[in-house]
């Protein structure tokens, strides 16, 4: 006999066990499938050495359960991926979630049948699950990319991706390295590469802009005083731009003299982390602003790298500062000061080939005993659009997408009804505090499908019009910041072919929020909610 759940959640990673755990709360019949061997998601599969959160790890963590917050120690300023991973199993275990997850299985196709109200998912062993909800709890930098370089599949050492690094330690010690990417992933890696193996070889293509992290140990006095005051903080960051705490200098760049503007970035740099690219008000909308910003980076650059050739080629020239997501690091500048650290700018000196050896640029050839690949993701989209997703009068998601995703508030799509991303294409999503951001979504789709079963309500789809207006004003705020101007993957722009379009909102978080609980109180403004006859 077919069961019919409620929902099904696709995904265990920090979204995914929270919709699980708000879905069993509110007494739905509910299955979750998930890829990996485990919960975690992106901090089950990205293990390699030195991944770290760039949220501050107090701020990383739900809020959802008081008792929870009390009992859980966070060592560091900036969480490991292993205690984040070790802290999602604790919570999956803490409230018994894991045994309603399928494990090991990818979702290949999902279908709605419009006379059922029901969608059908089949798994990669071919097996079926049927549901009346579907949330799409599947990360948005989930789908790894690997580069189709010439010759890749003839290189006879060893490859390693960090997007999906093994779980046991890898030695690096004696070996010849070489890394391709130099965004968070490939910036984080690098400096441990470079203590333990014989020589780091860095194949650039673009710069990333990084700022000191400064992570350190957390007292526990400071971690005694924020779990004392959470309900405040968690309150405030609710409703902040970002999804946690943050402030910004009180004017302008602008409006200050050059030596405020420069005490206050030199406070921000020591400070460390990602809060640089908000030193100021006016950083992301106004060039000159951001120029200062930029001129000040760059200055820290030429005086860590001791090589002005290679400081030269370290600086970003292709965005201004902050408008590609800004990297946290731990000594990834002074890394390239060390004898056996070389960096490879393949903007003068491009990849020819990989070989059976290493890698051939069109001037030189690099003997690599390992490949290292922080190549990115297929960002927001690459999730839902790798699944052979079908909704509503023939709509197909790849095709729907295919200009770029069209979503109503990033948690509903037109002709795909009761299916609910979370963290996707439309929302702050990659732009907040990822805890937040998830509960944020998780708790309004959960209140749909309630507000659904309470009333009778077989299908809840946004209308045509509510998610082009919605995706029209995405695009409207965001041309109003200089992070258009930026190829970056919030543009698709780390994907050949990938329409160029902002893909996330960037009007903050707190705005979101109250833009999504208005249309919750008004009834699902822009929804179209039916009954269907049977
Ligand atoms: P990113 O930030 O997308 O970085 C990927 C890097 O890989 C970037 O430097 C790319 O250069 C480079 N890349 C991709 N393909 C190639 C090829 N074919 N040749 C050379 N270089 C290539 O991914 P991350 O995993 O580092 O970080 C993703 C997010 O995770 C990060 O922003 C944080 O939010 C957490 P490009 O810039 O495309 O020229």
């Amino acid at each position: 006999m077919t069961t019919t759940r409620d929902v099904i959640v696709v995904g265990a990673g920090i979204a995914g066990i929270y919709a699980m755990y708000r879905a069993l709360e509110a007494g739905l019949d509910v299955v979750g499938i998930e890829a990996g061997e485990s919960v975690g998601g992106t901090w089950f599969w990205n293990r390699y050495p030195g991944a770290r959160c760039d949220v501050e790890s107090v701020d990383y963590s739900y809020s959802f359960d008081r008792q929870l917050e009390m009992d859980w120690t966070w060592s560091e300023r900036f969480a490991t991926q292993p205690e984040i991973r070790a802290y999602l199993d604790h919570v999956a275990d803490r409230y018994d979630l894991r045994r309603h997850f399928v494990f090991s299985r990818r979702v290949t196709t999902a279908r709605f049948d419009e006379q059922a109200s029901t969608w059908t998912l089949t798994t990669d062993d071919g097996v079926q699950h049927h549901s009346r909800f579907l949330i799409m709890a599947t990360g948005c930098l989930s789908a790894p990319i690997r580069p189709d370089l010439p010759g890749i599949d003839d290189y006879a050492g060893t490859m390693l991706f960090t997007a999906q690094w093994p779980d046991q330690p890898v030695d690096l010690s004696g070996k010849r390295v070489g890394l391709i990417g130099t965004g968070s992933s490939g910036i984080q890696v690098a400096p441990i590469i470079a203590e333990q193996a014989e020589s780091l070889t860095v194949f650039q293509r673009s710069p990333n802009y990084t700022v000191p992290a400064r992570n350190r140990l957390l007292t526990a006095e400071e971690l005694r005083e924020v779990q004392e005051t959470y309900p405040q903080r968690r309150e405030a960051s609710r409703y902040a731009p970002a999804g946690s705490l943050s402030a910004t200098h009180p004017k302008k760049a602008t409006e200050v003299s050059a030596e405020e503007r420069q005490a206050a970035f030199e406070a921000r740099w020591q400070e460390g982390g990602v809060l640089f690219a908000k030193t100021f008000p006016d950083q992301s909308t106004d060039i000159v602003a951001n120029d200062y910003a930029r001129e000040f980076a760059e200055a820290k650059i030429r005086s860590i790298v001791e090589d002005p050739e290679v400081a030269d080629d370290l600086i970003p020239k292709d965005h201004p500062i902050g408008t590609k997501r800004i990297v946290t690091d731990s000594g990834y500048y002074a890394m390239y000061n060390r004898a056996n650290v070389e960096l490879v700018n393949l903007r003068k000196h491009a990849i020819e080939q990989v070989t059976t050896w290493g890698i051939k640029t069109d001037d030189a050839s690099y003997e690599l005993d390992v490949i290292v690949f922080a190549t990115g993701f297929d960002a927001l989209t690459g999730a839902l659009t790798s699944i052979d997703l079908r909704g509503a009068r023939g709509a197909v998601l790849a095709d729907e997408w295919a200009d770029g995703p069209t979503t109503y508030l990033g948690l509903g799509i037109a002709g795909f009804p009761n299916l609910i991303t979370v963290n996707g294409p439309g929302s702050p999503s990659v732009l907040a505090n990822m805890a937040t951001h998830t509960e944020q979504q998780v708790d309004w789709a959960i209140d749909l499908i309630q507000h659904c079963r309470e009333h009778g309500i077989d299908q809840a789809e946004p209308r045509a019009d509510a998610a082009e207006k919605w995706t029209e004003h995405l695009g409207e705020v965001a041309a109003g910041t200089l992070f258009t101007r930026a190829p970056s993957w919030y543009m698709g722009a780390n994907i050949e072919g990938k329409t160029r379009t902002f893909m996330p909102y960037i009007g903050g978080f707190g705005n979101y929020r109250r833009i999504c609980d208005e249309v919750r109180d008004t009834g699902y403004e822009g929804f179209v909610l039916s009954r269907v006859s049977r």
